[in-house]
């Protein structure tokens, strides 16, 4: 079998490798890695320079090769280009998206790094799999540097409407570069018609009916290969995040009532303000659940340097105490909010004791915790999942509560709806949902990208 050589901006580190620290990646890949393959990538660390050679590491038969970003790169490739242009231009928030010629520049600078430090270590018949928008360039520089391997790319967030990539003044050379892959995958049919509609009107270049690209001779096959988690070894994660004495606790802090949990990481995307005036709002509507419920929110930290992820978080702690100090009594606080990284043992814990699973993104390519959320359920007494519809898994989850995120009297409504909510409603809502995520696992994410791949 050919070796699958795994191209990521960043490479886990020893904490994502141990489980402790929360990488969507490494969940959405597991089955991958099997002994042999190739992970190369950033090592997260930042030097004066940008590595031109890899520093290579092997755990449990998998080699992590990996350079480190120059502080002027990482400036301007990460945090610029990558994250104030692309993240939110992919995510349809425009009037967040700004634009440096400069930082797009380095961009392809660091593209064209990443392809040359990873060549001496390919070999003939390796399968290159590149993922996500900060790699868009990869492909099309390892072509420049002679290689033939079959290539395939996977975007993991969203990819947005024609009209709207039409807004990246390179959206023609972006475009153009991702058709040096052979193969190009999105979570959703949405994805991928907003893709092959760019292709066609910004490019001139139109798909046949399976969804094959030509440029210049070459063919690159676009297809849908949503990404899934292992949910059997999920529920069995949760079964003993239960027994632990951190679960037990969080049940008696809860004094009969029920939960309601979140779980992100802090970004714009994750709708985290409309959230919580949703909660609000809900609180204000149905004073008959005031005291019956607790909401949990877990947002991980992230993009910290970022004054817009700073803002947000300044955001949030406003609204908490806004809400707080409005609703709660002397024995009851209606919202727990707690800004930083919980490990994945504890929150499947906190998903098998809540009611409810509240995500709602404004856009979000898949969402890895609504799935966890329905692997977590305890069987006989499921939660209710309340679920985006602009989160890609809300293609394939149609028994959960489908909310329209920025319309907070409509969350504040499934709330309510998914509290009143018979068990056996909720029974045969979670049958049919955990099917779903068990059928679309992360072993047959990695199985369909690697044989489309492979033909
Ligand atoms: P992310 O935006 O990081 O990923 P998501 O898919 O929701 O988002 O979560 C990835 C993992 O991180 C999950 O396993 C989750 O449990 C964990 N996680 C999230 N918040 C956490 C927290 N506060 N504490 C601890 N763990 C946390 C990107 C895209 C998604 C896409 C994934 C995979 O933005 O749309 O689903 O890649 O393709």
């Amino acid at each position: 079998m050919a070796r699958l050589v795994i191209v990521s901006n960043r490479v886990p580190d020893q904490a994502e490798l141990a489980g402790a620290r929360a990488g969507g990646l490494l969940v959405g890949l597991a089955d991958a890695l099997v002994p042999g393959t190739l992970w190369f990538g950033w090592s997260g660390r930042r030097a004066e320079q940008t590595s031109t050679t890899t520093r290579g590491m092997e755990v449990n038969g998998i080699t992590y090769a990996t350079i480190n970003l120059g502080e002027g790169d990482y400036q301007s490739f990460y945090l610029g280009f990558s994250n104030g242009t692309l993240w939110p231009l992919f995510h349809m928030m425009p009037s967040l998206t700004v634009f440096d010629r400069e930082q797009y520049t380095v961009y392809r600078k660091v593209n064209k790094a990443f392809a040359a430090a990873l060549l001496p270590l390919l070999k003939p018949g390796d399968l290159i799999w590149i993922h996500d928008y900060q790699l868009l360039g990869v492909a099309a520089e390892l072509r420049v540097l002679g290689v033939t391997n079959r290539i395939g790319f996977f975007l993991h967030i969203p990819f947005p409407a024609p009209a709207l990539l039409e807004i990246l003044p390179p959206s023609d050379e972006i475009l153009k570069a991702m058709l040096a892959n052979d193969v190009i995958g999105f979570h959703t049919e949405r994805d991928r018609a907003h893709f092959l509609g760019a292709v066609e009107a910004v490019l001139g270049i139109g798909a046949t009916a399976h969804g094959v690209l030509t440029l210049d001779g070459h063919v690159t096959k676009v297809v849908v290969t949503p990404i899934g988690i292992d949910a059997d070894a999920f529920t069995a994660q949760a079964i003993r995040a239960s027994r632990r004495v951190a679960t037990k606790r969080m049940v008696e802090s809860l004094a009969g009532r029920a939960l309601m949990v979140g779980v992100d990481r802090l970004d714009y995307t994750k709708g985290l303000p409309a959230r919580l005036d949703a909660y609000g709002r809900f609180l204000s509507t149905y004073p008959e659940h005031r005291r019956q419920i607790s909401f949990l929110q877990v947002a991980a930290p992230s993009r910290e340097e970022v004054d817009r992820y700073r803002a947000l978080r300044e955001e949030l702690n406003y609204k908490t105490g806004a809400i707080n100090g409005a609703y709660s009594d002397f024995d009851w606080v209606p919202l727990r909010y707690m800004n930083r990284t919980v490990s994945r043992s504890l929150i499947a814990g906190f998903y098998r004791t809540a009611r409810i699973g509240l995500v709602t993104p404004l856009r979000d390519g898949m969402n890895l915790v609504a799935k966890e959320y329905v692997a977590a359920q305890n069987a006989a007494d499921p939660g209710v999942l309340i679920l985006s519809r602009f989160a890609g898994a809300a293609a394939g989850l149609q028994e959960a509560l489908k909310v329209n995120p920025i319309d907070i009297d409509s969350v504040a409504e499934a709330i309510n709806r998914a509290l009143i909510m018979p068990l056996d409603e909720r029974q045969a809502r979670h049958v049919a949902l955990l099917e779903r995520v068990r059928a679309a696992s992360a072993s047959v994410f990695c199985q369909t990208f690697t044989a489309a791949l492979t033909t």
